[in-house]
């Protein structure tokens, strides 16, 4: 176990302009999945399932939700080291910009970590979703005298060109890497891979953005300002100097990135045999202990449907959807492929029945189909929202259409017998 010698620094996003509109007024780390949890509870519970229990998420936003989130959840028992620190980005005398990419805001917290003592950095990304235990990759780390390891994950062909690519020798030390590479070169980037992952059409293999430094290593790095960036500065420009192992990993990794990957990901939880596995005791997801009380379903047909705590359900169909914390759903609506992120919080019975403002919630006679639906948001009776690959990509004020997806904003307001 390493939990002495290793710091986690998890990149919790820049403008988060990919996950727009979740990210229109929260962190990238405080955008809810699953139903009951937040994007940085993956990688935190990756950390305290590794037993690394020093973690700092670095923001661009110091978000009231994320701190909140953060402070609520991991408790550490008073006699250990263990913590999570938000760093966001700050204005100091020596500099008063923000953080310009994953590396700059590593150089530009780098004065935190070293009041720690560590050995490694285990630099993470912050929009993962995937079950890892980080010894193995320490262990190999260690074994090989690397200064740098890097996770990767074979991949196909056509997605090749949305990760760093590289190559490595036989004793799996990288000797070139090259950052999104454009469909043309990729035929000069394939590498040996087992025949599962052949077989699976897997030839290429990805950095999943998940590194190792040596802390002395690190440091010297940190201290050229001119490198913003790892996948497209520090990592091309170290190979050759410094020894970078290549750590292969086969289990389920996707990057939850872009409206459209957060979505599949999401849905995929529904699954019969999710590729996620939430079920799993020695790999547990933490999250923020709600207490809330146990959801109510009434008259619902239920096919391929993820449920989280606290919600009072008369849908007349609920199918290969998520539905999140404190969600209300009214009679005779129906809900297909959808994330519905729940509530913040109850409304008194008042507020639901009343007839002059649409409640929290789904309203009666709704069809709600390809949508993710923000938390808060009141949706009245007789709405029709049908997300379809053929629309275009649009925003409103309430909502935004991206590759097919409906999106509506947090809190939005959608009226009676709407039609998306
Ligand atoms: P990308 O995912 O495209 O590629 P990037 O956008 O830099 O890389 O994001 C990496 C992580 O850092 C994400 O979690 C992101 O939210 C976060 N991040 C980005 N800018 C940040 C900033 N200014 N401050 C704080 N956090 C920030 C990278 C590598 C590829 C690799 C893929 C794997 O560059 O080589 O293949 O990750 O997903
Ligand atoms: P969670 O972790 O439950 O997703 P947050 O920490 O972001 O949520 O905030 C939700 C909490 O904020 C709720 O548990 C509730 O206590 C409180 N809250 C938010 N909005 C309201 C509101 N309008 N009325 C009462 N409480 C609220």
């Amino acid at each position: 176990m390493y939990h002495d010698s290793v710091i986690s620094i998890i990149l919790g996003g820049g403008q988060g302009s990919r996950l727009y509109p979740l990210t229109q007024s929260r962190s990238k780390p405080a955008v809810p999945i699953a139903g009951k949890y937040r994007l940085v509870d993956i990688p935190i519970s990756n950390c305290i399932n590794s037993e690394i229990k020093r973690m700092f998420v670095l923001t661009q936003f110091n978000s009231a939700s994320l701190n909140k989130h953060i402070k609520n959840t991991y408790h550490f028992s008073f006699f250990s080291q263990a913590f999570v620190d938000v760093l966001a980005a700050e204005q100091t005398m020596s500099n008063n910009t923000w953080f310009q990419g994953t590396a700059d805001a590593v150089r530009q917290s780098m004065h935190h970590f070293l009041n720690h003592e560590f050995e490694y950095a285990l630099i993470l990304s912050g929009d993962q979703l995937y079950q890892m235990d980080f010894n193995e990759m320490l262990d190999a780390h260690k074994e090989s005298n690397a200064e740098i390891t890097i996770a990767t994950l074979p991949v196909k062909e056509k997605e090749a060109t949305s990760f760093g690519i590289l190559k490595t020798d036989e004793n799996s030390v990288i000797t070139s890497f090259i950052e999104k590479p454009d469909a043309s070169l990729l035929p000069d980037w394939t590498s040996q891979v087992s025949d599962d992952m052949k077989s699976q059409g897997r030839n290429h293999l990805a950095s999943m953005g998940i590194y190792i430094f040596n802390r002395d290593l690190l440091i010297e790095l940190m201290s050229n300002p001119d490198t913003n960036d790892f996948g497209k500065e520090i990592i091309p420009q170290s190979i050759d100097k410094h020894k970078t192992l290549s750590y292969q990993f086969e289990g389920y990794w996707t990057d939850i990135g872009n409206i459209d990957s957060f979505f599949e990901a999401n849905l995929g939880l529904t699954d019969e045999i999710p590729e996620f596995d939430l079920f799993n005791s020695k790999k547990r997801i933490y999250t923020r202990a709600r207490m809330l009380p146990t959801t109510k379903i009434s008259g619902t047909t239920l096919n391929r449907a993820v449920i989280a705590d606290g919600c009072i359900i008369n849908a007349a169909k609920i199918e290969r959807s998520v539905i999140g914390i404190r969600a209300r759903i009214g009679h005779d609506s129906t809900i297909i492929n959808t994330y519905m992120m729940g509530s913040d919080n109850y409304q008194s019975l008042e507020e639901v029945t009343s007839t002059s403002k649409i409640p929290m919630g789904i309203g009666e006679r709704c069809f709600i189909k390809n949508a993710i639906i923000d938390k808060n948001c009141r949706i009245g009776n007789d709405v029709r929202i049908n997300g379809d690959v053929a629309t275009k990509d649009i925003e409103t004020d309430t909502y935004v259409i991206r590759d097919g997806i409906v999106v509506i904003r947090k809190g939005a307001i959608i009226p009676h017998g709407t039609v998306i």
